[in-house]
């Protein structure tokens, strides 16, 4: 499958150099717009849709969380060649679904995601190489009133920096090095209208603040991994090498998906049980780094 929106040369560039990769109107108003009237029907996903609490941050988000994916708006969107080769070109292998969420970051009350890195978890998941990465769509504008992502912009080239305990948080950098880290790296707050997209790499340290608009912030956000980079713990099924079948760039457009939801399974997040659990919920998971 050939992707029609391949990344230049420049776009390699520069997130090779910043870490990341903003991409206005990556997707198209008639491709996300199923997502709003699904999720006025039905807010909360069928239950699945939960709220993470990050105590020491009072963090508050609504999540959806998947690994697997169907043949549902949701699942085409995952497996979508311009998401999967773009990671694909970033990483230098081909890639497989690692797993994805929906993020509301809801008026008023979210909280903020406090600066951390997603590989310095990963790696705790049994990942040892960080060439791993999130493509975020944006579903309603991401501003910096709303809560938009920030990016130390270049920290992926420190590596992987090790995560801290803080209550029950579990992504806090220890404070002197933050503090040094905010003074070395460009704080870039990445603004997105709806349809933009943003490629950033595992090890960039961002983070996003509080909502304080009237309005939910909605993003999505699915992160890949190369073939090669398997986790090496046996703990990780829902992590492991699954193959997928790519889907065109037009699968949208052309309504080539059944449903908005549900023929992609859910994590159940508040369940222990969950093989997704440990994703939205590391306060339980000894630490391995
Ligand atoms: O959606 C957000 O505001 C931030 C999410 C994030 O940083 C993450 O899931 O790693």
């Amino acid at each position: 499958m050939k992707t029609q929106h391949p990344l230049t040369p420049d776009q390699i560039v520069a997130y090779h150099r910043d870490g990341y990769l903003h991409i206005p109107g990556f997707f198209d108003a008639a491709e996300i717009a199923p997502v709003q009237p699904a999720l006025r029907d039905d807010p909360g996903v069928g239950g699945r849709l939960a709220t993470v609490h990050d105590g020491s941050a009072k963090t508050q988000h609504d999540y959806l969380g998947w690994t697997r994916h169907g043949d549902d708006w949701l699942g085409v969107t995952t497996r979508l060649a311009r998401l999967v080769e773009g990671a694909a070109t970033l990483i230098g292998e081909p890639v497989y679904h690692w797993h994805s969420k929906l993020v509301k970051k809801p008026a008023g009350k979210s909280g903020q995601v406090v600066r951390h890195q997603d590989f310095s978890g990963w790696y705790q998941d049994g990942c040892l190489m960080p060439e791993m990465l999130t493509a975020i769509v944006a579903l309603t504008p991401a501003t910096r009133e709303n809560g938009c992502l920030h990016m130390l912009r270049g920290s992926h080239k420190m590596g992987r920096v090790d995560r801290l305990r803080d209550g029950d948080a579990y992504s806090n950098i220890e404070p002197r090095r933050l503090a040094a880290m905010q003074k070395r790296f460009e704080d870039v707050a990445v603004e997105m209208a709806p349809g933009d997209g943003l490629f950033f790499h595992g090890n960039v340290v961002h983070a996003s603040f509080e909502n304080t608009s009237s309005q939910d912030r909605l993003l999505l956000e699915f992160s890949y991994n190369g073939v090669s980079n398997a986790p090496v713990f046996e703990n990780q099924d829902h992590h492991a090498f699954k193959p997928m079948t790519v889907m065109a760039d037009s699968a949208l457009r052309d309504g080539d998906f059944d449903g908005v939801f549900g023929r992609t399974p859910l994590c159940d997040i508040d369940d222990p049980r969950d093989e997704g659990y440990t994703i939205f919920h590391r306060e339980g998971v000894p630490d391995l780094n």
